[in-house]
């Protein structure tokens, strides 16, 4: 089996501007789990655990769901939380720009994807790039006070390859390696 999701990969120099950020969350000395920064991308989709042969299926509905969107330019915005009130658990940065093509793409990618068997995400899609998952609600208020103090460089960077990752789970986090890229064509 093959724990599985669909993403966009972000560039050394976003993930370079979001682990300086995660430094400054960091002194907070609230209990988060930290993605690492090399890992930090935007998840379209998350299957969960799919047999391999089921991958193929995959790839091909998102080529099939990609044609008619050529690449397109996302920018960092500020800091959010998930649940957006409350106590947070999960800490992210989010995107701005050309949201337009990326959330028709990901219409299009969650209908081909149905058709191949799995069903849609019930949650509305909210662009983000996550920072981070709250351990513990201690020190989170912290976490939320700070994040409004913090700006966040407004990068841009173009988007034009989705890619199927494969996470393994480890006690230190999960990696992420890459299993196929599909191109987004002009
Ligand atoms: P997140 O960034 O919003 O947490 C790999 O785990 C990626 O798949 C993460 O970026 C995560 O999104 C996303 N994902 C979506 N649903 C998930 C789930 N039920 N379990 C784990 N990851 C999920």
């Amino acid at each position: 089996m093959l724990r599985c999701f669909l993403a966009v990969p972000v560039p050394e120099e976003v993930k370079e501007a979001l682990k300086e950020l995660q430094e400054l969350l960091k002194e907070t000395g609230a209990k988060v789990r930290w993605v690492r920064p090399e890992g930090i991308h935007l998840t379209l989709k998350f299957f969960g655990n799919i047999p391999e042969e089921k991958l193929p299926v995959l790839v091909r509905a998102a080529e099939k769901a990609k044609k008619e969107t050529p690449p397109f330019e996302l920018t960092l915005e500020g800091l959010g939380f998930f649940p957006f009130q409350g106590t947070p658990r999960v800490i992210w940065v989010g995107l701005e720009g050309q949201t337009e093509p990326l959330l028709r793409l990901q219409e299009k990618l969650e209908k081909a994807f149905k058709k191949a068997g799995f069903p849609r995400e019930k949650r509305a899609f909210h662009p983000h790039l996550t920072l981070g998952r709250v351990k513990d609600p201690q020190g989170a208020g912290a976490l939320r006070k700070k994040a409004e103090t913090l700006k966040v460089p407004p990068l841009s960077f173009e988007v034009d390859r989705l890619v199927f990752y494969q996470s393994v789970l480890h006690r230190e986090g999960a990696l992420y390696t890459p299993l196929k890229e599909v191109f987004l064509e002009a």
